[in-house]
Formats: C-alpha cells, sequence, structure tokens
C-alpha cells in the first residue's frame, strides 16, 4: 500500500493486470507474464468472480516464478485466499446492501488471514452500470450504481473513506461495453484523498490515457489482454512512454 501512495505522490499511474484463474490455463502463464513484464504493467491482481478451490494458489506460484511484479489477489470468494501472493484486496461491496459481501465473507475469512503474511488492503468496491449484466451483479445478486447519478457514486466513495477505507475501486464489471465516464472518475478523485482503482471495459490506449487524465490512479484490464494478447504491444514499456512524451 505504501509503494501505491508512493506512486501517487510522483503522480505515477499504475496498471494492473488481472488474471482470472477460472479462465486462465496455468501452463500458459509463463508466455503471458513475459508480455506483462515487457509493458507497463505495474501489478498482478488475481480473481474472479467463479472460481474452483485451490486454483488460485496454484496459479499465483505460477505467476510469481515469472515475475517480480506484486501479485495482489481480488478475490470474488473467501477460497481464493492464497497466501502465496503479496496482498489481498479487502473488498467491500459498497455500492450493494447486501450484508454477506459488506462484512459477512470478511469474518468468515480471518481464521484464514490471521495465519498470513498476506498485506490486507481495506478496499471500498464499487460497482456502476457497464451496460451489461456483469458477474459480480450475478453472485452478489445486487444492481450496480446508475452511471448518471454520480452524487451518489461519490457520496457511496466518500462513505468508504469515512468508514477507512485505504483504496476505493470503481468497477464498471468485467467486459463491460465502455469503461466508466470521465465525468464519475475526475468527481470521485475531487472528493476523496484516498488512490482510486478503476477497472470494466478498459480495451485500447486512448480509453486507458483517458481513465488516467480522469483521475484513475490504479487501471485494471483483464478481458482486453485475454481476448487479444496484441494489445500488450501497444503497452510496451517504450513504445508507450515514447508516444505519451
Ligand atoms: C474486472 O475491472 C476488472 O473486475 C477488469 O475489467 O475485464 O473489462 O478489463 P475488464
Amino acid at each position: 500500500y505504501q509503494n501505491i501512495l508512493n506512486s501517487v505522490l510522483e503522480k505515477e499511474k499504475l496498471l494492473a493486470v488481472l488474471i482470472d484463474p477460472d479462465k486462465f490455463l496455468v501452463d500458459k502463464v509463463g508466455a503471458f507474464i513475459e508480455k506483462v513484464n515487457a509493458s507497463i504493467a505495474t501489478h498482478i491482481f488475481v480473481g474472479g468472480s467463479t472460481v474452483d478451490d485451490f486454483v488460485t494458489g496454484i496459479l499465483v506460484v505460477e505467476i510469481k516464478k515469472h515475475t517480480k511484479l506484486p501479485v495482489v489477489l481480488f478475490p470474488g470468494d473467501v477460497t481464493q485466499i492464497t497466501n502465496k501472493a503479496n496482498a489481498l484486496l479487502f473488498l467491500s461491496l459498497l455500492s450493494g446492501r447486501n450484508p454477506e459481501y459488506l462484512i459477512g465473507k470478511h469474518v468468515q475469512a480471518v481464521s484464514k488471514l490471521k495465519k498470513s503474511t498476506l498485506e490486507v488492503i481495506p478496499t471500498g468496491y464499487l460497482l456502476i452500470e457497464g451496460g451489461k449484466v456483469t458477474a459480480v451483479e450475478r453472485v452478489t445478486g445486487e444492481k450496480p450504481l446508475s452511471r448518471s447519478d454520480v452524487q451518489e457514486i461519490v457520496d457511496t466513495a466518500f462513505a468508504g473513506q469515512l468508514l477507512g477505507m485505504k483504496l476505493i475501486y470503481l468497477e464498471a464489471g468485467s467486459g463491460a461495453k465502455a469503461p466508466l465516464t470521465n465525468e464519475i472518475i475526475t468527481e470521485v478523485k475531487k472528493a476523496l484523498k484516498l488512490p482510486i482503482i478503476v477497472g470494466g471495459g478498459i480495451r485500447s490506449k486512448q480509453q486507458l490515457d483517458a481513465v488516467y487524465k480522469a483521475g484513475a490512479d490504479i487501471a485494471v484490464i483483464g478481458t482486453a489482454f485475454e481476448q487479444d494478447e496484441l494489445f500488450f504491444e501497444e503497452l510496451k514499456k517504450d513504445k508507450y512512454y515514447e508516444n505519451i512524451s
């Protein structure tokens, strides 16, 4: 977390590549991570809404064989918590009113976390309309916040800050039709003192840059890399910085 804060202070933008254990074959990890290493990615997030037990641990071990980037758990359930990662986003679904996802799963996780060395980062998680029904919605039974109700989004994020959350994650949902609007990101960033994570539907360099410009500190991309690994070419370290300078 301190590394994230330092980057925010330095105005450095961070990029997390999301690997969903449910969609990833362990024997493909090496080649995929080589591409991640050559790109501007700074973090690897691992998690998904529906993942079989024990798969996450095996995948994280394999990922760590190929990279020095921090591996951060972004779990859909308690079973995805593994001590093999570096940190855990302890997500509370603030946009919903389902107690299981606000505090229930967290209580279930305690016996595991007490034995682990994972850095636990309390994270306020806001699901916001992304143009299609997302896995988060299906699993939690919670509706997303409306894109047009920016004040409700800002107030929800602000309540998360008051509750002591250390990060706020604005989520349009994996595979969202479009990333969140600049207005949503800018208004949340303006109102809060916390680093802001933005994910869902980012599929091009232009969209990534727009999300950063609007105020995202960390962008998360999953689907675009799963569907087209050539996207890594556009985000290669040398090429990316050449293009923005
Ligand atoms: C999903 O925010 C992440 O939780 C990433 O979304 O798969 O659409 O990139 P995408």
